[in-house]
């Protein structure tokens, strides 16, 4: 088995520690941990921050050069490139905005000549223009090599059969995914999104190990599988399932791994950032790595935009190092999050992202209470009649509706007599949230699917 690492001693320890070329078990327990660049991904704290300041001058130098947007910015604040000496000056950039990339569309913040572009995504939002976020070449084969380390980091190898069920296409998912996927030598099929029946088929005659999929999807593929009677344990091959593009919880996590038999590693991306691969979970699955070489993180308070230490929840900003087409400093990413500075135990010295509990602008206002949809599907993933699918619905002034999908195992077709549950349910909420909503509970299977990323909140409040 060849796992490739560029280093020779990195390559001995990867064949040793895969068992002299035998594959190697899924359970996570048992993997030593490998990487895909051994020198980058255990780099002493002090040089991969010098590395850092090295590519943040250069990212500066180039957008001063080629970015209008970026070039008026640092006139505003007198700011030539050469000022920035160390990680502290980051602090003397501009923020850069969604509304910004949005203002700058189609080519506003594109730092390259036209004939470098090798690759346009966008990402759409819910409203107005999408963003427009181009790729050069290397930008293309950096984001591959970033999803490599992530695949080797949890396990994977060219023995792997790589089930990508991500949309193809604009959004970043699935694409960036499989040149990762091609670069690792896995066997990769482009499944795309839906059609569960087929999704099984590949599965089956295909012998796929590894799952590239969405939270919402994945539950709702569980109730698939249950409902046709298999039993992915003993009749499929799946061990992996890499899970990110929305929130979810860790109840979540557990009922997935648990209906689908696999081990699911938190994946973190945005488009903005090359889409995924940006922070992955190693073996460990406390906290997701984020590739410091190529991305600088800070958490700031998002209301006062100070900066907040380690350890405290914010929202998280993040500067590219290595992005050439389209360099973007200080990106308000809008999602909440902490960094973990601890030494993680895999060896990996890139500090790592806790799970991201929502979106600054996510956050619901209901009776004057501030709510995250991920405390609502927390209480719910952790109740055990609970299935796998639910929808807040906001109405009148200021009403709140829980839809609550019922499980399949021990439902007998009737929703009038489990107002027992129904109270259960009203009263784990009321002490997670806060304030009382209702909650309405429906059939398995009976409320709307997405097969991009799940729509869990329906206002229609006249505010
Ligand atoms: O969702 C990139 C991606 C694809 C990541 C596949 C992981 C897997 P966008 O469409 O630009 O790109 O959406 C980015 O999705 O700012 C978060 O709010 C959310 N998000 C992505 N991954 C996670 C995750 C892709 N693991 C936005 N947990 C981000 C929570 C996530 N939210």
């Amino acid at each position: 088995m060849h796992r490739r690492c560029p280093h020779l001693l990195g390559r001995l320890f990867v064949w040793i520690a895969g068992g002299f070329g035998r594959k190697l078990p899924a359970n996570p327990q048992t993997i030593v941990s490998m990487f895909w660049d051994q020198q980058i991904e255990t780099m002493g704290r002090s040089a991969l921050e010098q590395l850092q300041v090295k590519r943040l001058q250069a990212t500066v130098r180039r957008v001063a050069k080629s970015v209008p947007f970026y070039q008026q910015k640092f006139a505003e604040r007198g700011l030539k490139p050469g000022d920035l000496k160390s990680l502290e000056d980051l602090r003397r950039l501009p923020f850069t905005a969604n509304a910004d990339l949005r203002a700058t569309y189609p080519k506003g913040l594109v730092a390259v000549p036209a004939e470098e572009l090798a690759r346009l995504h966008t990402s759409s939002g819910t409203t107005g223009k999408p963003k427009a976020l181009f790729f050069s070449r290397k930008d293309v084969d950096n984001a591959a090599e970033l999803i490599a380390r992530c695949f080797v980091m949890t396990g994977c190898t060219r023995d792997d059969i790589f089930q990508n069920m991500m949309t193809y296409g604009l959004f970043t998912g699935a694409l960036v995914m499989h040149y990762g996927a091609e670069k690792v030598g896995c066997l990769v099929i482009p499944a795309g999104p839906g059609n569960s029946e087929k999704q099984l088929l590949l599965m089956q005659d295909f012998r796929s190990t590894v799952l590239h999929i969405t939270p919402s999807y994945a539950l709702y593929f569980a109730t698939y599988l249950e409902s046709r009677g298999i039993n992915p344990r003993k009749d499929l091959a799946i061990r992996k399932a890499f899970i990110g593009a929305e929130p979810y919880t860790e109840e979540t996590r557990r009922k997935i791994e648990k209906a689908l038999g696999v081990d699911v590693y938190n994946s973190y991306g945005l488009s903005e950032m090359n889409g995924p691969g940006v922070a992955f979970e190693c073996e460990h699955k406390r906290g997701m790595h984020l590739w410091e070489d190529h991305y600088i993180a800070e958490i700031i308070d998002p209301q006062t935009s100070e900066p907040l230490p380690d350890g405290k929840r914010g929202e998280l900003v993040l500067t590219t190092l290595c992005r050439e087409a389209m360099p973007i400093l200080r990106y308000r990413t809008r999602d909440i999050t902490s960094v973990i500075a601890e030494p993680c135990p895999c060896g990996r010295t890139h500090r790592r992202l806790n799970r991201i509990t929502g979106r600054s602008d996510d956050m619901l206002i209901v009776r004057g209470v501030n709510i995250y949809p991920q405390q609502i599907e927390q209480v719910l993933m952790a109740v055990p009649q609970v299935g796998r699918n639910y929808l807040i619905v906001l109405d009148g002034l200021d009403d709140m509706t829980v839809k609550v999908e019922l499980a399949e195992s021990g439902f007998d077709g009737r929703v009038e007599h489990l107002v027992g549950l129904q109270t259960e349910i009203v009263n784990r909420l009321r002490a997670e949230i806060l304030t009382k909503p209702k909650v309405e509970l429906v059939p398995p299977g009976t409320l709307p699917v997405s097969e991009g990323k799940a729509k869990r909140v329906v206002d229609n409040r006249r505010l």
